[in-house]
């Protein structure tokens, strides 16, 4: 099981690689690994096993940052509206086509990687397309597909790929982003007379 220490921090000569392709078929040791990265972002998210094991919730975990150098990354979570998930575990994915439209995250980013406070936003395309290999740990199936996301889940997208390519969001922070537009989360509805999210 993967915890925050098997996670490498900024400073860590392995996050500036650009890691290698991952060759097809793939291995079972990278099955294996794919799995306990999705298993790692899950219990993250999960209120009772993020606090036993003093994990930070995470939306995205590219191997590199299990000191890994392969183009492998794990995605979960939904998109800004919190209505459809995205639970990935892609294989050389590759941004074959992005909009001319940039947006950023209004409180910027952070990582997983990196543990200090920084000051700054990160441009990121609104759009994009990515080619990758899809994988299936419940049927062991690998797939070709192309992805069309944008918004938040782009974001996360792009900053998983950037771990690929040996690029922190630190490496691309800037005080203001004219040409870029806010990414808006909705405020959560109030049910008045039950006091619950709708
Ligand atoms: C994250 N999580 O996982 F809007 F429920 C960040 C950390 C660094 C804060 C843990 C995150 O943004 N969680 C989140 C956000 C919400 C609602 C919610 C949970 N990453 C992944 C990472 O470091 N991958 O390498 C950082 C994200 C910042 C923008 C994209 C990825
Ligand atoms: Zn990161």
């Amino acid at each position: 099981m993967l915890t925050m220490n098997d996670v490498i921090r900024e400073g860590h000569p392995t996050l500036a690689l650009r890691s290698k392709e991952v060759e097809l078929p793939l291995s079972d040791e990278t099955k294996q690994t794919l799995k306990e990265m999705m298993e790692f972002l899950e219990n993250s998210q999960d209120p009772e096993t993020c606090e036993e094991l003093e994990l930070r919730a995470g939306v995205g975990l590219a191997a590199p940052q299990i000191n890994i150098s392969k183009r492998m990354t794990a995605i979960l979570t939904t998109d800004e509206e919190g209505e459809k998930l995205y639970k990935l575990l892609l294989v050389n994915p590759k941004i074959i086509s992005h909009s001319v439209k940039k947006v950023y995250i209004p409180g910027g980013e952070g990582c997983l990687s990196v543990d200090r406070e920084t000051e700054g936003i990160t441009a990121r395309h609104k759009k994009i397309t990515v080619r990758a290999h899809l994988y299936n740990p419940e049927d062991d199936e690998l797939k070709k597909v192309e992805i069309r996301v944008s918004g938040y889940v782009a974001v996360v997208l792009q900053h998983e790929i950037d771990h690929l390519d040996g690029i922190l969001y630190t490496d691309k922070l800037n005080e203001f982003l004219p040409d870029a537009e806010p990414i808006v989360f909705p405020e959560p509805e109030i049910d008045e007379e039950e006091n619950q999210i709708i």
